[in-house]
């Protein structure tokens, strides 16, 4: 290791542009994304009809245009890409984190953003080399590797996972519990189990996860999880996590991820991008932390009400590993309020962000935006250890940085360093 005292800077304006660039230039591992390698088909979702009809776009649509839900959904893909582009990127201005986001995809391919063609942009997204485009996208975003979200229910993936060999080694697995977790009744009838979670049952769900995990080899199992969550409840679920998740992250060395404070379905005629947020109660992370030392768990909060506190429940916890700024909280302003909070709260011990990509160019919006944030928001805190009389050295920036985009959670999942 070189000397970390080595190449010491005290001078602030060569102190912001050394983490600017540090922080532009270190490889991330995206913790938490919806992406798939290409062996996975259709599941792999690239390109800008793709690009337009994610649903935090479709969201925005319906606040500008007078199309109906329904009108919308009887559209084919590109005929919806064909109204949001219409309504959010010509007939208003791109100003929102989602629609700017495509500008700065556009812009990133050397494609130019100031056309209103959408047909002149969908020549250029027509690329011949599927493998390339993934290696380019992943090189522009500084993305040497990204965690996917497998539901072990879902036959259509499954089925890929057993005739697939090889699968490009920059995509790790992640073992998705939300169908057990919040829809146990219809799980377990689709998948004869008994609803009343009988001993037969968990040893049978213990040993189909033991198959799972063999097959996809998981980083961590994920769960996203309701606002009014309580791990105090006596349910089928709180029970399923005691009986069957903790104990499978024990024989496996799994961690466990915890994203709590969706409310699905809040306007259902909106589909995938019909869901909303609500504050959840810590209490039940706390519990869950203490309850079980020797497991280690992931957790982000959709609602920036949390933030604070979980920040103060990772102080307690050392077996907790606070993560990225979820969905609705993906917007600067907060990404910059989250982050230094973190920083003043647990120093460099957390993992500033994951994509939650669904359609692959998203990771190079998604990372460059967040990059400059956080980079804005390390650099104030350098600049406070200078006012206070301590020298940084680049040595030091590179270690810190080298920890929040990939050390902290590779050595959290115990994935080891590259
Ligand atoms: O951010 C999103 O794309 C959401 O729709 C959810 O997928 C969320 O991230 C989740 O993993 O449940
Ligand atoms: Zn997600």
């Amino acid at each position: 290791m070189e000397n970390p005292q080595a190449n010491r800077i005290s001078d602030p304006i060569e102190l912001r542009q050394c983490v600017q660039n540090i922080v532009a230039e270190v490889p991330t591992i995206d913790m938490h994304t919806h992406l798939y390698p290409l062996e996975f088909g259709g599941l792999s979702l690239s390109g800008i009809d793709e690009l337009l009809t994610y649903h935090y776009l479709v969201a925005e649509l319906f606040r500008s245009a007078a199309i109906t839900p329904e009108e919308f959904w009887n559209l084919k893909k590109h005929e919806q890409a064909d109204v949001v582009w219409r309504s959010l990127f010509v007939e208003n201005t791109p100003l929102s984190e989602a629609a700017l986001g495509i500008i700065t995809i556009l812009n990133s391919l050397g494609i130019d953003p100031n056309t209103d063609d959408l047909d002149a942009i969908r020549d250029h997204f027509r690329s011949p080399n599927k493998a390339e485009h993934v290696n380019r996208v992943f090189e522009i975003a500084r993305v040497s590797e990204v965690v996917m979200t497998n539901d072990p229910f879902d036959s259509a993936e499954t089925a890929i996972w057993d005739k697939t060999g090889k699968l490009d080694r920059r995509f790790h697995a992640a073992l998705r519990m939300d169908r057990m977790l919040n829809d146990w009744k219809t799980t377990a009838r689709e998948f004869s189990y008994d609803e009343n979670v009988s001993g037969k049952t968990v040893t049978k769900l213990r040993s189909f996860f033991d198959d799972q995990i063999a097959s996809m080899k998981p980083l961590y199992m994920a769960v996203s999880l309701p606002d009014d969550f309580d791990h105090a409840a006596k349910d089928a679920r709180n029970l399923l996590i005691r009986e069957v998740v903790m104990p499978t992250a024990r024989e496996h060395s799994l961690p466990f991820a915890l994203m709590v404070g969706v409310r699905r379905g809040v306007n259902p005629a909106l589909r995938s991008a019909g869901d909303g947020v609500g504050k959840g109660d810590m209490r039940s992370l706390e519990m869950i932390c203490a309850e079980n030392p020797d497991v280690k768990f992931l957790a982000t909060y959709l609602s920036r009400e949390n933030q604070h506190e979980l920040c103060v429940a990772a102080r307690k916890f050392s077996n907790l590993m606070p993560f990225g700024c979820w969905w609705f909280l993906n917007n600067p302003s907060i990404i910059s309020e989250i982050t230094r909070e973190r920083l003043e709260l647990l120093g460099t011990s957390f993992i500033p962000q994951h994509s939650d990509a669904r359609v692959l160019e998203q990771l190079i919006y998604k990372w460059s935006h967040s990059r400059r944030v956080v980079a804005a928001a390390l650099y104030d805190s350098y600049e406070r250890l200078l006012l206070a009389g301590r020298v940084i050295s680049t040595v030091e920036i590179e270690r810190d940085v080298t920890k929040l985009f990939s050390g902290n959670f590779r050595n959290f999942v115990g994935l080891g360093l590259v």
